[in-house]
């Protein structure tokens, strides 16, 4: 019914989601110091994106909640969908192994064909951005070439080229670089190692920037801690719908981790 709906035709388009754990303060870092979350905000901010999701015509289907799983929350790292392909990550912190058979389940449920990344194998969902029929794959502290290689064997059969792209200064590639409706890869330069892989690489003024999820053709979401990013691509004739995700951000969370798009 809506104009982003109507953007995209009448296939229906659906996200995954994943409720904050109650002991979600428990999470991950690696790269910043442990700071003090608010729980009840956490389910706010959380309720709040779901709500933005829905606003642009996305139905959203609850993975079943991991109250005890602290980053279960952080759904993009579990699995990966290329159309009706889905493959099912291993976590590269063995604390978020866990995370994996409840969106496996899930994607089982919709009806898309499983793969899997199987240990020694390591690969977590944020290390890999999407640019058309190009898969970059963050060589990251998460995903391990093995991971890759077990990725590249299951993608290229089926017409996608997989990029790894060595990353050193965040978390996941995606904590660094994702892209616009066009393609163009965005990033904060600081984070990236090189972004000359890139073709097209157009970079933004805040950390908090470098993370959008394209809701349509012409719309992103994304964090309000960057608003001059979000002036960048107002400027570029975007749509920007921001949502606050501050409690996500200091577990080294974005938007792009707290939903699995399926397309
Ligand atoms: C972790 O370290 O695994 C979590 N605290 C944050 C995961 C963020 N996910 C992502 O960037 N895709």
């Amino acid at each position: 019914a809506s104009v982003a709906a109507s953007a995209v035709g009448t296939a229906p388009r659906r996200a995954l989601v994943r409720r904050p754990a109650r002991n979600l303060a428990e999470g991950q870092l690696t790269h910043l110091a442990r700071s003090p979350i608010d729980l009840a905000r956490a389910d706010e901010q959380w309720r709040g994106y779901v709500a933005a999701l829905a606003a642009a015509g996305w139905d959203t289907i609850e993975v079943e909640p991991a109250p005890h799983l602290p980053d279960s929350v952080f759904i993009e790292d579990t699995v990966i969908l290329f159309g009706d392909q889905a493959v099912v990550c291993s976590p590269g912190a063995p604390s978020r192994r866990g995370e994996t058979a409840a969106a496996e389940a899930a994607v089982r449920a919709l009806g898309l064909t499983v793969h899997r990344i199987e240990l020694p194998g390591t690969l977590d969902g944020g290390d890999v951005l999407k640019v058309g029929r190009t898969v970059y794959v963050g060589r990251s502290l998460r995903t391990n070439g093995d991971g890759v290689r077990q990725l590249r064997a299951i993608l290229e059969p089926r017409g996608h080229t997989v990029v790894p792209v060595p990353i050193t200064k965040v978390l996941h590639l995606k904590s660094a670089v994702t892209a616009l409706p066009d393609g163009t890869v965005i990033g904060y330069r600081p984070l990236i190692d090189d972004p000359s892989v890139f073709p097209r690489f157009l970079p933004v003024p805040e950390p908090e920037g470098t993370a959008v999820v394209v809701l349509d053709a012409g719309t992103v979401l994304m964090s309000s801690a960057a608003p001059r990013s979000a002036a960048l691509f107002a400027g570029l004739g975007y749509q920007v719908v921001t949502v606050d995700i501050s409690e996500f951000e200091k577990l080294e969370g974005c938007v792009t981790c707290l939903s699995v798009r399926v397309r």
